[in-house]
């Protein structure tokens, strides 16, 4: 059987049909109803964030984060990392909003923050940093430049469900953050996504923005969209939060077990666990030199793919090299991650993945 990246994390049947039975019984199926409502209350404890809005999936829930802060200005500037899933860039430019792409760090792969000051013009409104891989973004930086420039801080935190810095949760970080619930991810309800933050203020505007800005009687005050997360995907989420524990502790597992087979090996790079950080494992991500091995990132994505295993390129190309953005920025602008997108590739990773299967890629990549 093949081995896909990633294997999608699901609850027990019988737990999901006894989430979903008051559903049927209510025939209450969307619009920020009862289960809607007890797992929002579910994820803010879990996540220790004073508020949180549940979106229809992570893009839409970082576009109206951007568009709730109303940076929209003219000529308004946003710097971002081009190392990222194009969802975060998207989200900047949906808002007619210009991505200044930022170099990143070569050793977690999130946005260099020595390099974000020289960026920075009269029209720069924000940043929106990624913690990659689940990788914890130089959070006490990024925070003394925001406040030195007066911008705002979006974290796009899809890869981070679960992590925390210093015993506090990655969701209390910057103006807002943006989590992912997509299938693919460490905590899922099938699509979805949500917002975590701390003024009161924006609660009301990111309510009515993903319900078509709708405030009250009918009275509309914004242009908004349907962002909303249905009845059936919350029950999802309330399934899938109860066995959470279990799940990154049966993917630290697999974490260590990669860990052991490729560590000290001369030409390969692993991630290195981050200090204060305690990680939730979404992906493993390895750098290949092709100098030292003489084999290539993408050598080895080949001879895996030819024993049925089918490793990712995330994230290559750099968002930056996308036809779409070619325009606003040249890749020699930011060589690391240039160089990091063509030599990572991310290995399968979830929590079903057996020991012998990881023993199986490791044996595959070493003979290579
Ligand atoms: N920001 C960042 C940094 C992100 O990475 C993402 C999403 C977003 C923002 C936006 O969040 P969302 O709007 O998606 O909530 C996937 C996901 O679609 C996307 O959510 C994710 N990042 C991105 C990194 O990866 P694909 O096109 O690579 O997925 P796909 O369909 O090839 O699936 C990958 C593997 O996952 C499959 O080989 C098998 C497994 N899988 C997939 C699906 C769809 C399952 O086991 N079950 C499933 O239902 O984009």
């Amino acid at each position: 059987m093949s081995i896909l990246v990633t294997r999608s994390s699901m609850p027990p049947l019988e737990d999901y049909i006894e989430e979903i039975k008051p559903i049927f019984e209510s025939h209450w199926l969307t619009n920020m109803g009862p289960v809607y409502k007890k797992f929002q209350h579910q994820l803010i404890d879990y996540l220790g964030v004073p508020y949180l809005s549940l979106f229809v999936n992570g893009h839409m829930a970082l576009e109206m984060a951007i568009q709730a802060l109303g940076l929209q200005c003219p000529d308004g500037e946003v710097i971002t990392t081009p190392y990222t899933f194009v969802s975060t860039t998207h989200a900047i430019a949906r808002n007619g909003l210009k991505p200044v792409f930022c170099d990143i760090k070569p050793d977690d792969y999130t946005i260099d923050p020595d390099k974000i000051e020289e960026l920075i013009t009269d029209k720069t409104v924000a940043i929106v940093p990624v913690h990659v891989y689940g990788n914890l973004c130089d959070v006490e930086a990024i925070d003394r430049i925001a406040k030195k420039h007066n911008l705002k801080v979006i974290y796009d935190a899809a890869h981070a469900f679960g992590v925390t810095y210093k015993g506090i949760g990655v969701g209390n970080f910057g103006d807002a953050s943006m989590f992912s619930f997509h299938a693919t991810k460490v905590f899922n309800t099938v699509e979805g996504g949500a917002v975590a933050f701390s003024d009161a203020a924006y609660r009301n505007k990111l309510h009515t923005l993903k319900n078509f800005g709708i405030i009250n009687n009918g009275n509309v005050d914004d242009i908004g969209g349907n962002a909303k997360l249905d009845e059936f995907r919350a029950a999802m989420g309330i399934c899938n939060l109860r066995r959470l524990e279990e799940c990154i502790l049966k993917r630290k597992v697999v974490y260590e077990r990669y860990n052991e087979r490729l560590s000290g090996i001369n030409g390969i790079r692993l991630s290195q666990p981050q200090v204060g950080v305690s990680a939730n494992y979404a992906y493993y991500p390895v750098y290949f030199d092709k100098d030292i091995l003489g084999k290539s990132r993408d050598d080895v994505f080949e001879q895996l793919k030819q024993n049925d295993i089918y490793a990712r390129k995330y994230f290559y190309p750099a968002v930056n090299e996308l036809q779409c953005y070619q325009d606003i920025c040249i890749w020699e602008d930011t060589p690391i991650a240039h160089d990091i997108s063509l030599n990572i590739l991310t290995l399968p990773m979830y929590e079903e993945l057996a020991i012998e299967d990881v023993d199986y890629i490791c044996d595959i990549i070493l003979n290579a």
